[in-house]
């Protein structure tokens, strides 16, 4: 059967959430607020939601407090038959998210997309196994660095920092999300001369890192820099999806004109994820769609760093990127912001050897420069994947050992 199925968790002081439940597969599909007479019986057989489950939760004595009314919570699961839209998500979540979003405190947890609706979802061109062979590199989690204080700067800044992240033994190295297309270091520029600056240092050391050029712009615009990119050479594309909308991912995820791996940055889900009680799940929006529609990486803050999220949160995500499923390769986790050598060996244990350490400050500020950064990074990463404790392993790596000395271990995280 082709259906989407929605699980929400609602909130609310009156309680009886089965007769909730029945409003919203009503009201979404077939129904409105007042009766309609001219309803028949076979459009309600064919089009409207159905009841799955009404699942009651245990009262939460915060979340009454935070009303300041007695608060009842339950996860409701409603399912949308696929006659009802088209395959696309726009048409998916204005069904099943559309007006509901507006009304109370409700939050959409999840979706499961079930027979010819899933199949028609994409997922990533390339996935975890495509990346790792773009590298050669299959024994270790990735290491992705950031351009760091490039706004105002010219090419040969951008350039000269490329150089020095690569040349520090870096996996990936991305561009800011706030870079955008502008004169001091146009798009095109980043594209051509960082092909020339990687191959050279490919030649030097062997070492393959690939640049993620920051795709942006006005939509109508996208496709066409996105083609050119592809044309002249770039290793792939970072995409503020959610400034644009994960439909647009989709489309240059479709493109086979732009055979590029797809970076997503989490920019602006947070307006989307950060309530307990509106909006979607970080596990949903970050890891689920994000995958589907064809992101090869989905990057999001990690539990431990200046920008974190709760460990459940941020582990669910990365489980949506890479549990196994028949019609979508895995993505790559990227547990971002605040990242310290220190806390690899913590984020080695979270995410495992499929997941990518991601860190800007940490690879910059690092008093042997952006190097000297990456060499501490490596280090680390060997360490975890060994099981040798940092400090140990900071006794053969200068590298290491300062950037030890400077930002410490991991912090406790937030739960
Ligand atoms: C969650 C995305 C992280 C990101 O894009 C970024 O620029 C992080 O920078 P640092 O590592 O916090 O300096």
């Amino acid at each position: 059967m082709s259906e989407v199925i929605a699980t929400y968790l609602i909130h609310d002081s009156k309680g009886d959430h089965h007769k909730k439940a029945e409003g919203i597969a009503l009201g979404l599909t077939v129904g409105t607020w007042t009766d309609l007479p001219q309803l028949e019986k076979e459009q309600l057989k064919k089009h409207k939601g159905r009841v799955v489950s009404v699942e009651s939760l245990p009262e939460k004595g915060e979340t009454s407090r935070f009303f300041k009314k007695r608060t009842c919570r339950s996860l409701i699961k409603i399912a949308y038959p696929a006659e009802n839209f088209s395959f696309d998500l726009p048409a998916i979540l204005t069904t099943v998210f559309g007006k509901l979003s507006l009304d109370g405190e409700i939050k959409l947890v999840d979706l499961d997309f079930l027979g010819e609706v899933k199949k028609s979802f994409p997922g990533p061109r390339f996935g975890i196994g495509g990346i790792r062979e773009k590298l050669g590199t299959y024994d270790r989690p990735l290491l992705m660095s950031i351009f760091k204080g490039v706004l105002g700067k010219d090419l040969r800044f951008h350039n000269e920092q490329l150089r020095e992240q690569a040349l520090g033994g870096v996996d990936l190295v991305k561009d800011d999300e706030i870079l955008f297309d502008q004169d001091l270091t146009p798009f095109m520029e980043r594209v051509r001369t960082g092909r020339k600056i990687l191959d050279d240092v490919y030649g030097q050391t062997g070492h393959r890192t690939l640049y993620a050029v920051n795709l942006t712009g006005k939509t109508y615009d996208l496709m066409d820099k996105a083609e050119q990119a592809a044309e002249a050479g770039a290793d792939a594309l970072l995409f503020n999806v959610f400034s644009y909308g994960l439909d647009v991912l989709q489309a240059l995820r479709e493109n086979d004109r732009v055979q590029l791996p797809i970076m997503a940055h989490p920019a602006y889900s947070g307006a989307f994820t950060q309530s307990e009680f509106y909006g979607l799940s970080h596990s949903l929006l970050l890891g689920k769609l994000v995958r589907m529609t064809g992101a090869d990486f989905s990057l999001f803050p990690s539990p431990y760093g200046n920008v974190a999220l709760k460990r459940e949160a941020a582990l669910g995500i990365a489980r949506n990127l890479t549990e196994e499923d028949p019609d979508w390769k895995p993505a790559f986790p990227v547990p971002s912001a605040g990242i310290h050598p220190g806390m690899v060996p913590q984020l080695y244990r979270d995410f495992g050897l499929d997941s990518i350490i991601n860190a800007g400050g940490g690879i910059h500020g690092h008093p042997n420069g952006a190097q000297g950064g990456g060499r501490a990074f490596r280090a680390a990463l060997q360490a975890a994947v060994q099981q040798q404790p940092l400090e140990e392993a900071a006794r053969n790596n200068q590298d290491l050992e300062r950037a030890l000395q400077i930002w410490g271990g991991a912090p406790a995280g937030k739960v």
